[in-house]
């Protein structure tokens, strides 16, 4: 087995979903740090890893990846249990719906070159710029809140394991508490939060638990 390496960073919400992935299968891993708050994303060595000068990259032998929801899927077909998808069309669809709120729809809004762009070409300050953050990751939390509300989770988001849905839907939520969104209104997302960061993989994937990270 070749050995996988993730190029990642404490803070990154994005490396945050792989190493769950990761852990959640039990792969051996290691992590290059990339200071994404100092601008190391951008330092030629890193233009030769990742053309789009951003975290995480998956490097598995010969086999260089980015982009965090391909990851996830490379590795649940590349190790394939725990699975990280459901079964059926449906609920695989679904479970990539539900990852994609986070990736595709939330999370690019609140990234650091969005946060430095702000602030370069509109003159925002650092309140405006995290106001920006916590529209963006609330209405995402609201989003979830309504569809759990259809569509309990039973426990998890898509079933009884946890699948690529909550591993995004918890970067998710570790994004809105960075940017300190009031949950108040959002109980069934609070309580999904509170199952996934009983587990292992997850709790020890944790930006907050990454070497770099502040004591909070
Ligand atoms: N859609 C990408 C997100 C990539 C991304 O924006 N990563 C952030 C960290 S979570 C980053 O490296 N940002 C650097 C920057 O904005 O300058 C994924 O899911 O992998």
């Amino acid at each position: 087995m070749s050995t996988i390496t993730m190029y990642g960073f404490w803070r990154s919400l994005a490396a945050y979903r792989v190493r769950i992935a990761l852990n959640l299968k039990g792969i051996a891993y290691e992590e290059i740090p990339v200071d994404i708050l100092n601008g190391a994303q951008h330092s030629s060595d890193y233009d030769r890893i990742n053309a789009e000068h951003v975290l995480p990259t998956l490097v598995d032998g010969d086999v260089t990846l980015f982009q965090s929801l391909p990851m996830l899927e490379y590795l649940d077909e590349r190790f394939p249990e725990p699975a990280l998808l459901p079964k059926g069309a449906a609920d695989r669809a679904y479970a990539r719906a539900l990852a994609l709120i986070t990736v595709a729809d939330a999370h690019p809004l609140v990234v650091p070159r969005v946060r430095k762009h702000l602030a370069a070409s509109f003159g925002a300050d650092a309140e405006a710029i995290d106001g920006w953050a916590r529209h963006f990751m609330s209405e995402g939390l609201a989003t979830y809140e309504k569809l759990f509300g259809r569509r309990a989770p039973a426990p998890y988001a898509v079933g009884e394991r946890p699948t690529i849905a909550d591993i995004c839907f918890a970067s998710h939520m570790a994004g809105a508490r960075f940017f300190k969104c009031p949950l108040d209104a959002f109980p069934l997302c609070r309580a999904l939060s509170e199952r996934l960061d009983a587990i292992p993989a997850f709790a020890s994937a944790h930006p907050l638990k990454q070497p770099g990270a502040p004591a909070l």
